[in-house]
């Protein structure tokens, strides 16, 4: 069939698809490395990276090689059978993150609700929590998920207006507020504290240096679970393997999805030590595609050119540069108010209002003038290229960045 037309594309979508999005006007048809392309032809770089799911690039060759041929060999077992991957990816998993054992499921939604009922059932076999209280603390601005557990406890109108009635058991508190974490700690009945190590959806809100240690301090205190939701976070986009290696904190549960895969499938994990993860047996939990044999290799070849390319490393580097020299920029530009982020997790705040357009405005400036990004709140622009970016490819960027932004007057 002859490629559609970026116009066609769009008038499908929006006849035959639900209007739950609202993508910036661009079909794009190929990706290879930090590049994509639309119907048309028109070359871009990729500032989103699929929300950090590629942080290895599109079309890695590593990563589709190992996903051509375990498809040729056996794509899926389900659990009622063994595979001859699981085993082999658990104990990779096992040697590069350090925890006795990992559960896999698919989406990031999936490995956060495991991680809420592993900390719940955890809180009831070992804590000791009286049946049906346990508490779980999540943060203001949390972005977790789409389920209706999951928008049970999250702030944003958007996300659970309508959804009603919602899922009990969880409590929010301010996010970088270690003191309130006290305060809601002395509840015997809390079994874990969820948090994201940089709120993304929040529009890369890095809390101060120092919190996630404070709060993993008083978790222990307490005997509460630390549950560290590193979808985004996690697999190098913030400079190190794990967000929370930058306070050199072992959460007691991580969660894993988007690069896990490299954004080739949806492939989650919850990771936890035998004490907590042990609480599950059985039949108590599952999903038909968590472990596929494809998932698993596909996830080795993934992790493995994050190590051997030095992803984290290049992340870390790079995003100094880019903060660096966008921060110089903004001094000299009364649009742009900040920059913030880690390592190639970046925002920059606009001096307009939260309704504004402005954000939506400069999005599609850059877009063609050849790069995508994608606003977060109307006057926030998440900056999140593939981890395989070169330095004169970022400088091309950053470029293309401040050209864009000085067209716009303030
Ligand atoms: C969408 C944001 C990113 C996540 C964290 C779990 C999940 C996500 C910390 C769930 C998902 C997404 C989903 C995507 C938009 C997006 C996002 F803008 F909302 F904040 F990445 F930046 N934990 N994040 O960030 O993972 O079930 O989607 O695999 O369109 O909803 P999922």
């Amino acid at each position: 069939m002859d490629k559609l037309s970026s116009e066609k594309a769009i008038e499908l979508e929006n006849k035959y698809g639900a209007h739950n999005y609202h993508p910036l006007p661009v079909v794009l048809h190929r990706g290879q490395g930090v590049h994509v392309w639309d119907v048309e032809g028109k070359k871009y770089y990729d500032f989103l990276s699929a929300y950090s799911a590629v942080n290895q690039g599109h079309a890695h060759p590593d990563i589709n090689f190992a996903l051509a041929e375990q498809a040729r060999n056996m794509t899926l077992t389900s659990r009622a059978f063994h595979n001859s991957s699981l085993g082999i990816f658990e104990e990779y998993m096992h040697h590069l993150f350090g925890y006795d054992k990992m559960l896999p499921m698919n989406t990031g939604a999936e490995a956060v609700e495991t991680a809420l009922k592993l900390a719940r059932r955890w809180g009831y076999d070992v804590k000791g929590i009286p049946e049906n209280k346990a508490k779980i603390i999540v943060c203001d601005g949390n972005f977790h998920g789409r389920t209706i557990s999951i928008v049970s406890f999250s702030a944003d109108p958007d996300s659970y207006s309508g959804f009603g009635p919602f899922t009990p058991g969880f409590e929010r508190i301010p996010y970088n507020d270690v003191e309130a974490l006290r305060i809601a700690l002395q509840d015997p009945n809390v079994c874990a504290f969820l948090v994201e190590p940089i709120q993304g959806e929040a529009g890369v809100y890095v809390p101060a240096d120092g919190y996630l240690a404070a709060c993993k301090k008083v978790c222990e205190e307490n005997n509460v679970l630390f549950v560290a939701d590193e979808v985004q976070t996690g697999i190098a986009r913030t400079g190190k393997m794990l967000a929370c290696d930058h306070e050199n904190i072992r959460p007691d549960v991580v969660i894993l999805g988007k690069a896990l895969s490299g954004g080739v499938l949806p492939v989650s994990a919850v990771l936890a030590d035998d004490e907590i993860m042990m609480c599950i047996k059985p039949g108590e939990h599952g999903s038909t595609f968590g472990g596929n044999p494809l998932a698993c290799k596909v996830a080795i070849a993934a992790l493995d050119v994050v190590q051997d390319e030095n992803l984290a490393e290049n992340a870390e580097r790079l995003g100094k540069i880019f903060r660096d020299k966008l921060g110089s920029f903004i001094e000299q530009n009364d649009l742009v108010l900040s920059i913030r982020g880690k390592g190639l997790l970046n925002a920059i705040l606009i001096n307009d209002s939260e309704d504004s357009s402005t954000a939506w405005n400069i999005c599609m400036k850059l877009r063609d003038n050849g790069l995508l990004a994608k606003p977060t709140h109307g006057n926030i622009i998440r900056f999140a290229p593939p981890l395989v970016i070169t330095e004169q490819e970022l400088n091309e960027c950053i470029e293309i960045i401040t050209s864009t932004i000085a067209t716009f007057g303030k």
